[in-house]
Parts: C-alpha cells; sequence; structure tokens
C-alpha cells in the first residue's frame, strides 16, 4: 500500500525538497502550510512538485486543527519541520517563538498521541542547541548551551520528543540538523542575502550589501543531502537521535569571499569592526559593508558537527561540501535574474 507522509512547514527549504524526495520514493505527499493573505508556494512551484503534495491548511499554534488533519489523512510518517526558525527574530519574539518552535512540538506530538501514536515521527532539531559549544566538535552526546530563544524553544521541543518515545513508546527521531543551505533558503538567512546580492551586484542591480558579524563560523551542508537523512532515520529499528553535518565549518567572511570567486571579483578588507568593508581589488569599489543591525544580542561563534553517528549507524554522508555550495548558490541566484530580465 503507498506510504503517507505528512509534512508540516511544507512551504519552507526542507518541506519542498522533503516533498521532492518522499514523491520519488513513491509516498503519498500531505504538506501543512498556515494560511497567509498571499500563498507562498514558489519553492514547491520551482521544484515542479505543487500538484503532486496534497496540501493542507495547518498551524502547530492549533492542536485541534492538528488531530483533524491526522485523523483525516491518516499518515504512517509525520516530519514536523515547521518552526519560527529565524534566530535573530527570536530575540524579538521571544513569546511566538516558544509558542510556534517549542510548544508547537507538543501539540503535534499530543495529536500523534490522540490519533495513532504508531505513527513515526521526525522532529527537527538544531546545532543551535549546541550554542556556546562546550566541546568541539559537537554530537549527540555534547552538552547543549542554547544562545537565544530560538535554540532554547529548540531545545524543549528536542527533550519533548525524547520524553514522549521514553514515556508512551512514540517512534521518534530528533535530527540535530547543522546549518543546511540550498538556493531555496530563505533571503534572510546569511547564505542566501550573500549568493542574491552577489548575482545583484553582477548584473548592476545592487552596489553592495550589509552584514552583521562575519567571524561566526558554520558547518553548511547542502539542504538536499540533508531531507535524505531526516527519512533514513525513520527507516531504523530504534528510534534515535542523529547529528547531520559536514565536519567543516566556515566563517560568515569566507562565504562572502568564496561568493564573490564565484563571479570572478577578488575581494580585500579594509578597516575593522563596524568600520570594516569588502573592496573589490580590481576597482576599489565597496562591495560590503557593516551594519550593527545585524549583530544579535547572543551570537553562537562556531559550530562543527560529528555525523559519525549518523555515518556508521545510517549510511549517511554528505557529499557536496562549503565550495560547491557557495558555487550552487550563487549559480541559481545568477539564473533567476538573468531568467527574469
Ligand atoms: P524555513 O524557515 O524555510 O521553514 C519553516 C516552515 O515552518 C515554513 O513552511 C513556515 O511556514 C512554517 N511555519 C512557521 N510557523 C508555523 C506555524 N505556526 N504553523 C505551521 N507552519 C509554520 O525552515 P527550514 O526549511 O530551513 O527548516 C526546517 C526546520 O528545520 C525548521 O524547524 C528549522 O528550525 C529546522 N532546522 C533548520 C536548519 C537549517 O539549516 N535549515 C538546521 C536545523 C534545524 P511559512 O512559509 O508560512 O512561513
Ligand atoms: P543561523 O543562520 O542563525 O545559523 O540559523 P543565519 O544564516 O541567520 O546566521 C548565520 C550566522 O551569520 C551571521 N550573520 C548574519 N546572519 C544573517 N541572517 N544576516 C546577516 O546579515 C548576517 N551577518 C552575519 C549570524 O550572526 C550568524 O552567526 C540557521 C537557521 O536555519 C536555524 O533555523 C537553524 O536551526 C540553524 O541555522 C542551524
Amino acid at each position: 500500500m503507498t506510504k503517507k507522509a505528512f509534512i508540516t512547514g511544507v512551504t519552507g527549504q526542507d518541506g519542498a525538497y522533503l516533498s521532492e524526495f518522499l514523491l520519488k520514493k513513491g509516498y503519498a505527499v500531505f504538506g501543512g502550510y498556515r494560511r497567509t493573505s498571499s500563498p507562498n508556494f514558489w519553492r514547491l512551484e520551482e521544484l515542479n512538485i505543487l500538484d503532486q503534495v496534497e496540501l493542507m491548511e495547518v498551524d502547530i499554534l492549533d492542536t485541534g486543527n492538528l488531530i483533524r488533519v491526522f485523523d483525516k489523512v491518516g499518515p504512517d510518517e509525520i516530519y514536523n519541520l515547521a518552526a519560527q526558525s529565524y534566530v535573530a527574530v527570536s530575540f524579538e519574539k521571544p513569546v511566538l517563538t516558544g509558542e510556534i518552535t517549542a510548544i508547537g512540538v507538543t501539540r503535534v506530538l499530543e495529536a500523534i498521541r490522540i490519533v495513532n501514536p504508531k505513527v513515526k515521527f521526525y522532529q527537527a532539531s538544531s546545532s543551535e542547541m549546541f550554542g556556546k559549544v562546550r566541546e568541539i566538535p559537537q554530537n549527540e552526546m555534547t552538552p547543549f548551551y542554547p544562545r537565544s530563544p530560538y535554540a532554547a524553544a529548540k531545545l524543549y521541543g528536542h527533550w519533548l520528543t525524547i520524553d514522549y518515545r521514553e514515556s508512551y513508546n512514540i517512534f521518534g527521531c530528533s535530527g540535530i540538523l547543522f546549518n543546511h543551505e540550498s538556493p531555496l533558503r530563505g533571503i534572510e538567512f546569511i547564505t542566501r542575502k550573500v549568493s542574491n546580492a552577489v548575482a545583484r551586484i553582477k548584473y548592476g542591480k545592487q552596489d553592495y550589501f550589509e552584514v552583521g558579524n562575519m567571524d561566526a563560523k558554520r558547518d553548511w551542508g547542502y539542504a538536499k543531502e540533508y531531507v535524505e537523512g531526516m527519512w533514513m532515520m525513520l527507516r531504523q529499528p530504534e528510534p534515535k537521535d542523529y547529528v547531520l553535518a559536514t565536519n567543516e565549518n566556515h566563517s560568515v567572511r569566507e562565504f562572502i569571499e568564496h561568493a564573490f570567486s564565484a563571479i570572478g571579483v577578488s575581494l580585500h578588507w579594509k578597516g575593522s569592526g563596524v568600520n570594516e568593508a569588502g573592496l573589490d581589488s580590481k576597482t576599489g569599489k565597496t562591495l560590503v559593508k557593516i551594519n550593527p543591525k545585524f549583530f544579535r544580542p547572543g551570537e553562537v561563534d562556531q559550530l562543527l558537527g560529528d555525523y559519525s553517528k549518523a555515518k556508521n549507524e545510517l549510511g549517511w554522508e554528505p557529499k557536496i561540501k562549503f565550495r560547491e555550495l557557495v558555487e550552487i548558490m550563487v549559480q541559481q541566484d545568477l539564473e533567476r535574474i538573468s531568467r527574469a530580465k
């Protein structure tokens, strides 16, 4: 019989790639989206799968809604990807972030417990939970130290998944995923902000862009590979938690430099602190400026993931690493702009 998967947060980056992956595996894919005044289906459209995903109105702020929808669909697997996922905004909207990103997980788990506790459940946990890191690299046993309302909310969801597994025997897996990016990444996140701005600069659509802390380091992988890891977790005999990462980290500064080198521009840096700027080595034009508004009240300085457990138990391994990822993203933004011309 055709397997049914339900994805909350289907309109997001991972929701789109996971839908595509599960459709290829022969699943009937049901996607939860929240009502907004204008629909946000551009990712599903870009992947050409909008007509293949059964879209349903779902808000993880509403338990009754979740219960009715799960009851109607009868999914075999539920992937909880919905979240207020932007760390910077979580400092401005800590209560809303808690409601969606933390308590939202309780609502989904309660709905599962009521409708069908045999459902397999994936929770989108995050490397942000390691925050002010206690050891390098970080693995499933590393103590957590969340540094933002977002990270604290994700930690709640992470523990709740473990608690429901232990208390009610729910097959709940928590994927501790390090940053994963792609051409479908939201424009507010640094990688896509940079790839989009660099492509626009190349086409003369803008002169420069502004960023915050360029010294933060992240372990950046390719989203398309990470959604496959989510599915693999639900195939294991026992539900467990797994880190997915590349075990390489790079600074925001390096990301910017590589993005410019993908369009043949070499950058050099001048000045320091908020007065630092990135200049085109040939023309001397300022292409990158610092704006203090992009600094966060609490920063995560560096993340580096050890994915050995996923490699040994799931057979999961990242193939696309930093340089290729940056090139894929810049290339896609160049194509988008040239198509729109
Ligand atoms: P996105 O921000 O692209 O997508 C988040 C999704 O959640 C969107 O579909 C959004 O809907 C939806 N959503 C937000 N609030 C609600 C709500 N109240 N009810 C229902 N849906 C809601 O995130 P990603 O795809 O990048 O990430 C997927 C998940 O993985 C998130 O939980 C994120 O926190 C987590 N994660 C992501 C990592 C990454 O590097 N990408 C790393 C580790 C964890 P809408 O389109 O309407 O805004
Ligand atoms: P992050 O991603 O916080 O790691 O969370 P983001 O791309 O927002 O920030 C990464 C680092 O870049 C620094 N930075 C800037 N960030 C943004 N967005 N905009 C800027 O202008 C800028 N300048 C510097 C940040 O300070 C930070 O250090 C992402 C999200 O997908 C989470 O949902 C997920 O859980 C984690 O990754 C793993």
